[in-house]
């Protein structure tokens, strides 16, 4: 097939920056290789296929389009347009959802401009703390969220599992305008409808950020909050594997009318986008976010939504079974949280995992003692592994890697920590061998990267 204007750009483009800025070229290069040879556990991470990448540096990111499909205050928006529209649409199939606004830079700004479409400083929300599995934006004080509102916290129970009877209490002594639920370290099951009916008793709106477990929606494998609550937002280079961005989505609410009386809810969004929040749009990112979308649509991305749940499991299990406390005492999603042995924090047990080159987060656990900074837990997620083709005897394995990492490393006080050269030198080429034997899909090469597609590599990883 002879080559396109666009394929021939973008692979001169690459060709450029190697020959004239050798610099960024390699840390470019050298940042490829470092994903390609770790091992990453973060809960946080996806893997954008190099379709979405291409989409994200074409030159569709030249367009300046204030304004929205149809309605813009630039011309030469006729493309762009389009792949705004094919992300709406394919976005509303995905999930289920009657209105979907693209725009949002980042998840944290859909947050904040759904508060701003609704809120007026002073108000109260109610949010998760950010120390039982909150976000920032939540309500949390180092957060605007929580400068610009009475935040209230709401948290876990003894169990580790989220307290609703909790929520309702503070819901019906606070009166909260609205309720912010999702969490980026809880590993059960979110009751979106409890939600919702705790919200309708106290007169609140519900906003899901479903950020973490994004992915697991989409295929119908964790219960949807787009009808339940009010707003959804989620970002989409995690769990939907896409470029950096958010979505704000609305279910059987997109019509209601809102709190001016006036326009509907789903209005006061689109006008809270842009202009209230945003200018031009990062129509890169949309463009990107319709191809992510359309991957999201392949019948093989169930699969791998299944693989990353049955990977979480495995994980909690081979925790549980050499003697961890993992809080919750599992998993129903893909992240796992455990606190780490005495004598180590979740700091310097991150350092020393990442040594070998196992990537980790350090994370607060329910009752930590320990600060943000330093954390008694870590969160693991299979997001990236999954994506890999790994299954049940590799989350073994990677345990196996953890724990002797873990049982082995010695703190020298502040983060610092000590590892034998040996243990050191066994547990990085087993990882290395884990990554060689599983590559990220995009080392394929660009003719074979359709991972999401490829039910037969994930079937035989779910087979033990
Ligand atoms: N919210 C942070 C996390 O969960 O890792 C970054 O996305």
């Amino acid at each position: 097939m002879k080559q396109s204007h666009i394929e021939r750009y973008l692979s001169q483009g690459i060709q450029t920056l190697r020959q004239d800025d050798p610099q960024l070229f390699e840390i470019l290069e050298g940042e490829h290789q470092r994903q390609s040879e770790s091992l990453s556990l973060i809960a946080s991470s996806g893997g954008s296929d190099s379709s979405v990448l291409a989409a994200t540096g074409s030159t569709i990111v030249n367009v300046t389009a204030e304004g929205y499909p149809g309605k813009r205050y630039h011309a030469g928006c006729r493309f762009v347009d389009k792949a705004e529209q094919l992300a709406i649409d394919r976005a509303k199939q995905v999930f289920g959802a009657r209105y979907v606004n693209v725009q949002p830079h980042c998840a944290s700004f859909a947050n904040h401009t759904v508060m701003q479409s609704l809120l007026v400083p002073g108000d109260t929300i109610l949010g998760m703390s950010l120390d039982q599995g909150g976000h920032l934006t939540h309500g949390a004080p180092a957060n605007l969220s929580g400068k610009l509102y009475k935040a209230v916290g709401y948290g876990l129970d003894s169990r580790g599992l989220l307290d609703y009877r909790q929520m309702r209490e503070c819901a019906l002594e606070h009166r909260p305008r609205l309720i912010v639920c999702g969490t980026t370290s809880y590993t059960r099951v979110i009751d979106f409808d409890r939600i919702r009916e705790i919200a309708e008793e106290a007169g609140a709106y519900v906003l899901a950020d479903i950020t973490h477990i994004a992915g697991l929606v989409a295929a119908g494998i964790h219960p949807s909050p787009i009808d339940a609550a009010h707003f959804t937002t989620t970002c989409t280079f995690k769990q939907l594997y896409g470029p950096r961005g958010a979505l704000i989505m609305m279910g059987r609410d997109a019509d209601s009318i809102g709190p001016d009386g006036i326009r509907s809810l789903s209005h006061g969004i689109q006008s809270a986008v842009f202009p209230l929040m945003q200018g031009s749009p990062e129509v890169h990112s949309i463009a990107a976010k319709a191809r992510a979308m359309g991957r999201l649509l392949e019948p093989g991305f169930r699969d791998l939504a299944r693989l990353i749940q049955a990977n979480a499991s495995e994980l909690a299990a081979a925790l549980l079974a050499r003697g961890y406390d993992v809080i919750s005492g599992g998993t129903d999603n893909h992240m796992v949280l455990f606190r780490v042995p005495p004598g180590l924090s979740g700091e310097t047990a991150t350092r020393a995992l990442e040594y070998c080159g196992i990537l980790v987060n350090k994370n607060k656990i329910p009752g930590d003692y320990r600060g943000a900074a330093t954390t008694s837990g870590l969160r693991l997620g299979s997001n990236t592994v999954s994506l890999r083709g790994m299954g049940r005897l590799q989350m073994q394995e990677a345990v196996e890697l953890i724990d002797t990492v873990l049982h082995h490393a010695r703190s020298t006080g502040q983060s610092g920590f000590e590892l034998d050269d040996s243990i050191h030198g066994q547990v990085t080429e087993r990882v290395r061998g884990l990554c060689r034997t599983f590559p990220l899909p995009y080392d394929y090469g660009a003719a074979q990267v359709r991972p999401t597609a490829d039910a037969v590599q994930i079937q035989a990883a779910l087979t033990p």
